[in-house]
């Protein structure tokens, strides 16, 4: 289902006194409003293709109706994404889940609804029903050297699905672990998943990246053989510098200060990308900004200082990608507002002055330091963020477009009520 670009003019036309005089009050205020909104307009978010029907936990699983029935119907779910925020340009696809039937002309519908494809994703975290050997006990870290050498085999086969398609990045996220002290030899482990990524790097074609993805616990609940920042940083300096970490939001122990792991993985060069996604307690998959709206600000303001050290684009140089599970919400309205809260942090970063910042803490001024990150993170930054999006031709309220357009009936007619989409 499409939303034509004069529907959303039309949407647009009651909202935009109200927008211009939002939009003239913060940007009469700020010396660098066109150089922020430069900044929002190039800034895209790549959109999961699991997260596209309702995901579910072990306890149950609840159909939205009109789910995607295959990649194609999840290109133009995304396509209608993009053309209301102009912030969703990009795609990651999981494998097996969203083989693409033919390549080019996955690649051409993708093109026609301005999208391209971020990193490919492999999955080792489940047996497939032709699949010979079982990944029980893990894939890559598993004792059976034929085990591993067929988790490497589908690795390089994700990369093939990738180059047809354009993508130029591939994220490993390991399931693999223990669950019982003495069930594994961390170390051994350690070194087999280590001389199985060696393989599957040594195939990466030029240009292409590797990410590293960590993950604290789950499925595995007594270690996890890339657990944490430091071991995917190891496993990424062993490999090579075309070989980066992963930081998904919400794979790290309660309270981890994430924004200084992601400001020394920034120094070290070693940041790859992100899977944003917000949690509570563990792994939730909860909308972005939902749950800690501050650390996500925080996040934001350490990329940036990061970025700008090192003179890095930040819409190109590093990945951003949703990563969630919606199991209550409508999966196109929650994706709409993780891009939103993904956008409103990131204007709200760009407003920090770092020089004033960086002359306070040379002082030890805690109080005005702190001042002037919390002035930034409580700016309404929300015209500046729509404001972008209507330069870039998208819906000042995409939300509201999406409703009133009645797309999920829409589909549901369309796609029938007990579709289930591939994916989480
Ligand atoms: C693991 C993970 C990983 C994906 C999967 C869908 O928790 O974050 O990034 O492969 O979710
Ligand atoms: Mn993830």
């Amino acid at each position: 289902m499409q939303v034509s670009k004069e529907k959303i003019r039309e949407y647009n036309q009651y909202l935009l006194k109200e927008h211009q005089r939002k939009f003239q009050f913060i940007s009469s205020g700020l010396k660098n409003a066109e150089d922020i909104l430069k900044k929002l307009i190039e800034f895209q978010v790549a959109i999961p293709s699991w997260a596209l029907g309702s995901g579910g936990t072990r306890f149950g699983r609840f159909s939205i109706g009109g789910e995607p029935r295959n990649l194609e119907e999840k290109i133009e779910d995304i396509g209608l994404l993009h053309a209301l925020n102009r912030a969703s340009g990009a795609i990651s696809l999981h494998i097996p889940w969203d083989i693409p039937s033919n390549a080019s002309d996955i690649k051409s519908l993708a093109a026609q609804n301005n999208l391209r494809f971020d990193a490919m994703n492999s999955n080792t975290f489940q047996d497939q029903p032709d699949q010979r050997l079982s990944y029980k006990y893990g894939s890559m870290q598993h004792v059976d050297k034929e085990v591993r050498k067929q988790a490497i085999e589908h690795n390089i086969d994700v990369i093939k699905y990738g180059m047809e398609l354009g993508s130029s990045s591939l994220t490993v996220w390991l399931s693999d672990g223990s669950n019982f002290p003495g069930q594994l030899n961390f170390r051994k482990a350690f070194q087999n998943t280590l001389e199985s990524l060696k393989e599957v790097y040594a195939a990466l074609p030029e240009g292409w990246k590797m990410f590293v993805e960590y993950k604290a616990f789950e499925p595995n609940f007594y270690s996890m053989t890339v657990g944490d920042w430091g071991q995917s940083l190891l496993y990424a300096n062993k490999l090579g510098n075309k070989a980066f970490t992963l930081v998904d939001l919400g794979h790290h122990l309660p309270n981890t200060n994430i924004e200084q792991i992601v400001s020394l993985l920034l120094m070290e060069k070693k940041l790859g990308g992100f899977h944003f996604n917000d949690s509570k307690y563990g792994d939730d998959d909860l909308t972005v900004g939902s749950i800690r709206p501050y650390q996500l600000f925080l996040i934001f303001n350490e990329l940036i200082e990061g970025m700008d050290a090192r003179g890095m684009n930040h819409a190109s140089d590093l990945a951003w990608m949703i990563d969630a599970s919606h199991n209550v919400k409508d999966p196109l309205e929650d994706l709409l507002q993780s891009v939103e809260a993904i956008m409103i942090a990131y204007a709200q970063a760009l407003l920090v002055d770092r020089k004033k910042l960086s002359e306070l803490q040379n002082v030890n001024d805690v109080v005005a330091a702190q001042e002037i990150l919390q002035s930034a993170f409580r700016t309404d930054v929300r015209p500046l963020v729509v404001e972008a999006r209507l330069r870039n031709k998208g819906a000042i309220d995409p939300l509201s477009v999406y409703r009133n357009e009645k797309v999920r009936e829409q589909l549901i007619k369309e796609r029938g009520s007990k579709i289930v989409a591939t994916g989480l």
